[in-house]
């Protein structure tokens, strides 16, 4: 096999979560790091029109695994030695269950409810954020664009003052959930780490964000993110991924 690639954004909580499952298999991929709004035709053309969303895995130059659940699923089958579900049916479809449940809950409600915050409070950080590593043309060309990338990203991700409350009351209900859940042994399916862990410690990462994830916050970046998550600071389910992450997001 020749490195796969991996098509992402730097900050996103569903790029994270694909890294994580491929750093945890053990998969080496050559990172191609996308910028918002550019990377429409690169995702369209390796989906063949069917997605633009990212993370997206190609493999063997033809093989595309578009969607970090697809790409969980494929590492699942080609790197079953670290398992991240169980053999036992029940609790292998409870983990499927719950990793769904997370999905639903905290994946695009908690990014609506996070980037209304930014764009209303700090319009220019986005767009300087997934600019930090290009050159100063890109820089200045996504500078001039903001104003219009802030609305299209409104209104391609249906932010809207219902869609946002709906955001903070799920990851209310996120948190809470990963307390019940982990009341017995300390993870949210059985007695071990598997992929509903994963999935629910890198898409609930925004409300503590924790050093040991892959991309490193700016400093600049790093004290807006904490004052919007400062509202779940005594959350124990905060406590909860924070130390999941610290366990097992080691590379
Ligand atoms: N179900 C997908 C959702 C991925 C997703 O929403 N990705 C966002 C970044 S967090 C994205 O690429 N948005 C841009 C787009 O969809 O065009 C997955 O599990 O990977």
């Amino acid at each position: 096999m020749t490195t796969p690639v991996l098509y992402q954004f730097h900050f996103s909580h569903f790029n994270e979560r694909g890294r994580w499952a491929c750093d945890y298999k053990g998969l080496t991929v050559e990172p191609r790091v996308l910028i918002p709004g550019l990377h429409i035709p690169v995702t369209r053309k390796l989906t063949k029109g069917a997605s633009t969303s990212t993370p997206i895995l190609v493999v063997n130059d033809d093989e595309v695994i578009a969607g970090s659940d697809s790409i969980l699923h494929w590492l699942e089958k080609q790197f079953p030695e670290k398992p991240l579900t169980y053999e036992d049916p029940a609790l292998a479809t409870e983990v499927e269950e719950v990793t769904a449940l997370f999905e639903g809950l905290v994946g695009a409600p908690f990014r609506r409810a996070y980037f209304d915050y930014v764009l209303k409070t700090y319009p220019g950080l986005l767009t300087r954020m997934f600019t930090l590593d290009r050159g100063p043309a890109t820089k200045l060309g996504m500078r001039i664009a903001e104003p219009a990338m802030n609305l299209l990203l409104r209104a391609a991700d249906n932010i809207t003052p219902e869609t946002v409350a709906e955001g903070y009351a799920n990851m209310d209900t996120a948190l809470d959930e990963v307390m019940v859940r982990n009341a017995d042994t300390g993870y949210l399916v059985g007695d071990r780490f598997t992929k509903a862990d994963l999935t629910a410690a890198s898409l609930l990462c925004g409300t503590c964000w924790p050093r040991s994830l892959s991309f490193t916050i700016p400093d600049e970046a790093r004290t807006v993110f904490e004052d919007w998550s400062s509202r779940w600071a005594d959350h124990p389910g905060t406590a909860w991924v924070r130390s999941i992450c610290d366990r097992y997001r080691t590379a």
